[in-house]
Formats: C-alpha cells, structure tokens, sequence
C-alpha cells in the first residue's frame, strides 16, 4: 500500500529537521528481502501470515491464535540499521486512532494501516518501513494491536504488551477520552500479568503459582509484598532503567484539567494526581488495595517516566472521521496544532534504547534478535522473558553475527587485494616480510602484510559493531579484547614454533616464532606457496634449460669457463627473480636434476685443462697449509720454552729479593747494638777514670801491702758491679726492639756478657 504523504503545514520535515531528524526508508541488510509497503508485521499471531510479494497478512486456514511469531522479512530491515536504535511503540484499545497518529510521526496520514470499520485492523506489531534517523540514534515506530481485539484472548492480550514493553524504549498508551479509575481497574487484568512476569524473573520456584486465571491472587500477594519488605520495593524499581518511558496519549479530549479544587493543571499532573495516585492514603492498607491503587502505583514504579498528552478530537463530521487520512487539512486545527506539539515532545523524549549493562545500547541488530527471544518466551507459558539472560544471548548472539560478518569481509577484502598485488594469481608474494627489512623497502607487499592490513580493516568493523553494547562500560576493553580474539582465531591459528628459513644467499637459519595452522589466512597461505612453487620452477626451466642443452651437446667454442659462467648468472638472475616462499625449496630440489649434467662435462672444451688447474691449486694449497702448521706448532714451542725461563728467572729474582731484606734489617739492628754498646763503653770507661783519680788521692804515700790489696779488691768489686749494670741496660734495650730481631739482641747480650 503506498501512503499517503503529507505536505506543507501537515508534514512534519521542518519540525524533524529542527530537532535532528529525517525520514529515511529502510533497507534490508545486504542479501535481505525487499518488502512492500509502508508498514511491514514484526510479530504476528500464528493464525496470519504475511505474504512478501503482495505486502498482505493472509489468515492461515483452520489455524487457531496460541503464539506468536516473528517475521524475517521485518528482521532483515531491522538488522539494517547498525546505529542505536529508540523504538517508539503505542499501545491501548482497538479503534482509537493509534495507527494514525503514528503515521502523522512519519509525515504521513496512513503509513500505518487504518481501520475504517468496527473491527479491529491492526494484529499483532507492525513496524514502519522509514524511520526518522537522528545524528546518534535511529527512531523505529512499533504499532500494535490494540488490547481487547477481538479475537485475542486475555493472555494474547498480555503476550503482545509483553513483547511491545520489551522492545520499546518510548512506550505511548491510547486511550479515547479522560481516563478515570475505573480504566484502570479494566487495565488491571492486562498490566499485572506483565508486572508479575518480570518481578518472578529471578525465582522461577514461584512461577507455578502464575496462572494466567490467577493472576490477580497473585498480583495482590506480590503487591502486599512490595510494601511490606522496602529492600525488594527499590529492587524492583531498578526495572525501571529498562522499562520505557510512558505516555499516556488522551484522545478527544478538549476539556482543561484540574485539580480537586477545579485549578488548571497540566495534564501530567492530572495523570500523577488524579489518575495514577492512590485514592486513600492510608499506607497500611496494602492488602486490600484496589486493583486501580496498584495498577497506578505499579506504572509509576515501573516505568522510566510517566507523562501525559492530550489531543483534541480531529473531527465533529462522520464523513471526515471515516476517512480521516483524505482530509488532513480539514481536521480541526486544534487537532493539528495538538499532533505537531505531541510529534515535538516524543522526539525531545526519545532516547536510545538502553541494554541491560549499564551504559549499552540497542542497535537494530540487537533488537532483532530480542524480538526473536522474546517472542520464543512468551510463547512458552511455562517460561518468563528474563532481562538479564535475553541480553547476555543477545550480546553474545550479536557477537556471533559481528565475527562472522567480519570473517565474510575478510575474505572478500584479502581475495581483492592478493590478486591485485599478484597480477591476478600471475606473480607469487613474498609471504612475510624478510627480517630486518621494512615492508615499506618491497614494492609488493608480503602476504602477511596484506593480511594484516584487512586484519586492522574488519577489527575496526567489529569493534564498531559491538562496541555499543557497552558490555560493563568499566571493562569495556577487556570485553572487546574477547571479541577481538575471538573473531581472530577464526581468521588465524598459529602455533609457536622454531622456523627454518632460508636467507637470500640459500642458507637455512633459524627463527623463532609461529606457523600459522588453520584460519582463513591458511587458505591464502597455502594458495601463494603453490603458486611460488608453479613460478620458480618455471623461472628455473626457463634459466637452466638453455645450459643443460649446451652441455649435452656442446657447440664448437664452447669451454669450461663458458658454462661456469652461464651457470653463475643463471643463478643470480634466478636469486633476483624467484618469488615467493618455494623459492629456495624449489632451487634445491631442480639443482639435484642438473647433477646428471656433470657426467657430460668432460665433453666440454678446457675442462681436462682446468680439472689439472684446480687439482694443482687444492695439491698447493694442501702443501701450504702443512708448512702453516709446521711453522705454527714451533713457534708454539718457542713460546712454551720463553715461558718457563721467565717463570724461572721471576722465581730467583724474588728469592734474592727475600734475602736481601732479611739482611738489610739484621745489619741496621747490630749497627744499632753496637752504637749503644760503644756508648755505654765510654761511660763505663769515663767512671773508672773518675774512681782511679779518686783512688789516687785518697791513697797515703807508702801504704802497707795488705791494705792496698783490700782497697784494690774494693775497687775490683765496684767496677764489677758497673759491668753488670751496663749487661743489664744492653738487655733491656734489646728486648724492646721488635719480636723479629730477638735472636739479634739475644746474640747481642751473649757478647755483650762475654765483653
Ligand atoms: N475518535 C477518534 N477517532 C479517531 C482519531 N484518530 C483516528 N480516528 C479514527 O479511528 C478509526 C481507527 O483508526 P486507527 O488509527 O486505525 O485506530 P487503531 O487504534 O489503530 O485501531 P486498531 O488497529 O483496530 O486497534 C479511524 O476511522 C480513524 O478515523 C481520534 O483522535 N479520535
Ligand atoms: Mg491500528
């Protein structure tokens, strides 16, 4: 169905450009289905069935209505959008204009199909084709089908504002008229089978109790509950980060709200007060709170916010009414001016979808896969959609899809840039860049470099694609990192390894590092050594052929030297132009087939000459070396004997040098001795004089003999008495010289007693 789009003063292009937005029409992810129409089904019951070619919903013959299920075709365009997503969603009774006011969103009267009679149109949960698309998110209108549709038991009821609540993040209810509190107690039965499945997400043990007939035992016990224990009431508030944002949209209303006391007020507040707020005021009454008490308290709980909006009635005349999407410009001006404010508050409102980690967002992707796990919960009326484990699915989900996308992009992008830098296929790639070599030194760059240049390319891509899941924003990097690697083991496995490798003068070195063993860049691997190997054993042919012809059947002025030659730049020209990482295997292996090619080499001209030549040279060199190490081994000797004279001579010289010093002290200690001895001499010398003088005078002319003698033998005594006293100093003084020198002093004292 093509819609109807509105221009001038009815269209909304200024207002959406004003607030950031345009309307842009979706397109299916690449491979995905096209699809007709304005509007396409998200969800639909399983009695109906969407035909893609027509764009219709056909009922499926003798089905009966039990579940639900999504539409791929809806999926596909959903999973287009890779920006976050907001989805504005609107729900309420049937016939009360939800679907045409959400076309006025899209600029349009009827972009959502309207209903023109007393049955219900719309089943199910349809999604707008265009979008309004933002600088940060994208906005997906959701229309549903409306609560008590004909057809749709209670808990089908349920099960689609179920679904609707879960995927929206701006969630507008639709009502005709003023509602009163009796609207609630109608909405009861509806609301509290929601509020019951998300409260028991985390005890499934009480699940049983869940009954849809029961629900309302249960949603009084629940209720009683959350006044009760406080600690559970703010648990349960936190839903509310992830409920959306509620606006109840009034229809035809064009009387002003008060207050009790008849005082305008905004309608918000009449919602808040005089909808929504508890009647009695009495906080003990729990248990027997009315079914509106608790339907009012649940929505100002659970959802984010709660505001309220008013539009007047479009049309007083029948005629225009029932065909309301032909006469946009004849509707009730207030009407309009109502829809152009309401279109101006939900874009202020909206917001991106907020992923059950803090921080995250929902991106189209995202969201379809919730619409999947969601619709597969509702289904099971034994199963609870679980917030928390339908995310972490999600995420993990959406990682799935991101790597394997990134994997398709990988392999597209390394297929296009290999044959462009192999002339497609013709010319094999170094397969990494040689050690010590910048990859900016190649004028082709290696296999490894391509790859790792696609690597950089879709890692990029994938962070882009997850990296608003926000994943516990605090470790955010760690989570992309898991990503990351994930995604690379898809593309490279590798084990590590001591490589051989063989340097451009042929020679095997050693490396260690890692050989790659499966991924996708085995495949790109394997196909450039198969090429290298095609190349340089063609390069080869191409190289030696010529020769070995030659020494088959040498031509005339063809000599040794000739070959020798040819031979030498044939290699060199083969080290210049092999490619790839055969090379070198490939020159082993077709050097073994040119062996054969020696038996005919004394065909040639100048070989016998030259065999002689180089057999004198190995003889002469064979001489030389001997007489090398003739020379080498006497000189040794030489050496050897220089050494030990000299060990020899150092051994006396330090000898001599000992002895030296031992006499040196011995002498200065006697010179020392003898000094005091000659000393103590003179003294001993300068006292007898002075006792023979006194002697002397002392001493009558004549004396008698005997007297004399006496006298003598006095002086005999005394003198001897001075002799041992001068013993007795030269003893003292030698035993104060140094231990070292005792044997000196002690031969000293000997003398000295001798003396
Ligand atoms: N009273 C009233 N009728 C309206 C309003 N807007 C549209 N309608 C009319 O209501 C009828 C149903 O309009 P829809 O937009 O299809 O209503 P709906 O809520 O989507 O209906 P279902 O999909 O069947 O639940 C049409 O005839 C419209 O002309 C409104 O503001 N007030
Ligand atoms: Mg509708």
């Amino acid at each position: 169905m093509a819609s109807l789009a509105l221009s001038g003063e009815e269209g909304n292009a200024d207002l959406l450009y004003k607030h950031g937005f345009k309307v842009e029409a979706l397109k299916p992810k690449a491979g995905g289905k096209a699809v007709q129409g304005s509007s396409v089904p998200l969800i639909l019951p399983n009695d109906l069935k969407y035909n893609v070619s027509t764009g219709a919903v056909e009922k499926v013959p003798g089905e009966r209505r039990e579940t639900l299920q999504v539409v791929p075709e809806a999926l596909g365009l959903l999973e287009g959008i890779e920006q976050p997503v907001s989805p504005l969603a609107i729900c309420g009774p049937c016939r009360s204009g939800k679907s045409y006011i959400l076309s006025r969103l899209l600029g349009s009267a009827d972009a959502f199909e309207l209903g023109h009679r007393m049955d219900p149109k719309t089943f199910g949960i349809w999604m707008g084709t265009s979008v309004l698309r933002g600088k940060d998110f994208t906005i997906v209108l959701l229309d549903t089908e409306g609560i008590d549709a004909a057809g749709a038991r209670a808990n089908q009821d349920a099960s689609i504002l179920v679904m609707t609540i879960l995927l929206s993040s701006l969630l507008i209810y639709n009502s005709l008229n003023v509602p009163y509190k009796g609207d609630l107690e109608k909405m009861h039965g509806t609301f509290s089978i929601i509020l019951i499945a998300y409260m028991f997400h985390e005890n499934n043990e009480h699940f049983d109790h869940f009954l849809i007939e029961n629900f309302t035992r249960c949603f009084i016990k629940l209720a009683k509950g959350i006044s009760v224990k406080k600690g559970q009431k703010t648990k349960m508030s936190a839903f509310s980060q992830f409920f959306p944002d509620f606006m109840w949209l009034l229809r035809d209303v064009s009387l002003k709200p008060t207050d009790k006391n008849d005082k305008e007020i905004s309608p918000t507040e009449y919602l808040k007060t005089r909808v929504l707020a508890r009647e009695d005021e009495d906080e003990d009454e729990d248990f027997d709170e009315s079914a509106s008490n608790k339907v009012g308290r649940a929505i100002l709980t659970f959802f984010s916010s709660v505001e309220c909006a008013i539009l007047e009635r479009p049309s007083e005349k029948a005629d225009i009414m029932n065909n309301i999407a032909e006469h946009t410009s004849g509707l009730n001006p207030n009407f309009n001016k109502g829809v152009e404010a309401l279109i101006e508050r939900l874009l202020q409102l909206s917001h991106a979808k907020r992923g059950y980690d803090k921080g995250s967002t929902v991106n189209g992707v995202a969201l379809s896969i919730m619409a999947e796990q969601y619709v597969e919960a509702v289904n099971d009326p034994k199963a609870i959609p679980v917030l928390d484990n339908t995310w972490k699915n999600t995420i993990e989900l959406m990682r799935g899809r991101a790597i394997k996308e990134a994997v398709v992009v990988y392999k597209q992008q390394m297929r296009a840039a290999v044959a462009k830098a192999t002339n497609n296929g013709k010319v094999p790639l170094e397969e990494t860049t040689e050690i010590g070599m910048n990859s900016t030194d190649l004028v082709d760059p290696s296999l490894m470099d391509i790859h790792h240049q696609v690597l950089e390319v879709v890692t990029d891509m994938l962070l882009e694609k997850v990296g608003h899941l926000g994943i516990s924003s605090g470790n955010l990097g760690n989570e992309n990192k898991i990503v990351v690697d994930q995604m690379q083991k898809r593309l490279v496995q590798r084990e590590e390894s001591t490589v051989d490798y063989k340097a451009d003068d042929g020679t095997t070195r050693k490396q260690e590092g890692f050989i790659v063993i499966g991924g996708e860049l085995l495949y790109y691997i394997k196909q450039n050594k198969e090429s290298s190997r095609t190349f340089c054993q063609e390069l080869f042919k191409s190289l030696f052929q010529p020769i070995r012809k030659r020494v088959e059947t040498p031509p005339p002025d063809y000599d040794f030297d000739l070959l020798m030659g040819e031979l030498a730049s044939a290699r060199q020209q083969y080290s210049e132009q092999a490619r790839g990482p055969e090379k070198w295997v490939v020159l082993q292996e077709m050097t073994k087939n040119l062996e054969d090619l020696t038996k005919d080499f004394k065909k040639i001209k100048g070989y016998q000459k030259k065999l002689m030549e180089e057999r004198e040279k190995a003889h002469k060199a064979e001489l030389e070396t001997m007489e090398k190490a003739q020379e080498v081994h006497q000189l040794y000797n030489q050496a050897q004997d220089m050494q030990k004279t000299h060990q020899e001579t150092l051994e006396k010289m330090d000898q001599q040098h000992r002895e030296q010093m031992e006499k040196d002290f011995q002498e200065k200690q006697l010179s020392k001795m003898q000094e005091m001895m000659t000393s103590m001499q003179e003294k001993h010398e300068e006292e007898k004089r002075k006792m023979m003088d006194l002697m002397e005078k002392q001493t009558p002319k004549a004396p008698p003999p005997s007297l004399v003698r006496r006298t003598v033998q006095r002086g005999a005594d005394a003198l001897s008495a001075v002799g041992e006293g001068v013993v007795d100093v030269a003893y003292t003084v030698g035993s104060g010289v140094a231990g070292a020198a005792s044997t000196v002093v002690s031969g000293a004292k000997e003398n000295c007693t001798v003396m």
